[in-house]
């Protein structure tokens, strides 16, 4: 996968691929990445990039001209690249949409300054606006940064072992399970038990019930449009049990629907 990052501040981007995981991506050659500085495309002798807006008001626009030598030169060196602009009016980018660009052979992410680019640009050169979230920030280069972070972990042979991508948060539309090192109590508060127990069809169990209880009370949303795996529906079964034991069996909803389904026979 080839990332190309069109940005003023290619230095800011670079920090990316010089630490860590994306690092050693880049090392492997799992990725080749780069920031082309948009200024290196203004035909003038200050190299210029932004201007007044058309219609008056405040902050500056970046001009056409450049970014659209910059995105031609990016083209020439990332063959099949989705240019990308990133901006708060793009489908809001999510794993399945880091899934689904690290699977394409390159990468063009546009950074705006100021109050953005000219639209004109939008319509042509880019092929898709996309959003890291309902905020505003000074430019585009920490929204490319995300999706660049996030693309080049899923890229195979990236995070060695490639399950590791299969357990994360949100590949299964849940939120991970509780983790755990050394020692074995801090600060009065110990591992749970089942994690030193070498029992690991347990262990299992442990982590995919800690999996559905943080994502049923920190993001109940991630549940709705899916289907319910039956390892799920086991945990969920257990679960309803013992709500039954502590309400009555008559006192839940569920417990009466229960009923009337063995009515029907
Ligand atoms: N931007 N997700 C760049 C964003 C943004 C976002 C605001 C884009 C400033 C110049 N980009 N302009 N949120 O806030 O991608």
């Amino acid at each position: 996968m080839r990332i190309v990052v069109l940005t003023i501040f290619p230095e800011l981007v670079a920090a990316l691929w010089s630490h860590g995981m994306v690092r050693r991506a880049v090392e492997q050659r799992a990725v080749s990445a780069e920031a082309v500085n948009i200024r290196d495309f203004a035909p003038d002798r200050h190299h210029v990039t932004d201007d007044r807006p058309y219609g008056g008001g405040c902050g500056m626009v970046m001009k056409p001209e450049p970014l659209a030598a910059a995105l031609r030169h990016a083209r020439d060196t990332a063959p099949g690249a989705r240019a990308i602009l990133m901006s708060p009016q793009g489908r809001r980018f999510d794993q399945a949409i880091a899934r689904e660009l690290s699977e394409l052979p390159g990468l063009i992410l546009v950074c705006g300054r100021y109050e953005g680019v000219d639209d004109r640009l939008v319509g042509g050169l880019i092929d898709e606006e996309l959003s890291i979230g309902d905020y505003v920030l000074t430019g585009g280069e920490l929204a490319a940064m995300a999706v660049a972070d996030a693309v080049t972990r899923l890229i195979p042979g990236v995070l060695g072992g490639e399950e590791s991508a299969e357990r994360d948060s949100f590949s299964d539309g849940r939120l991970e399970h509780g983790h755990y090192t050394r020692p074995p109590v801090f600060e009065g508060e110990a591992v749970p038990e089942v994690l030193l127990s070498g029992h690991h069809a347990r262990i299992e169990r442990w982590r995919l019930e800690s999996s559905l209880m943080r994502t049923f009370v920190n993001r109940p949303d991630l549940f709705e449009g899916r289907p319910v795996a039956p390892a799920e529906r086991d945990i969920f079964e257990a679960w309803r049990a013992r709500l039954q034991g502590l309400l009555g069996d008559e006192a839940t909803p569920a417990a009466g629907t229960r009923k009337r389904r063995r009515e029907r026979g």
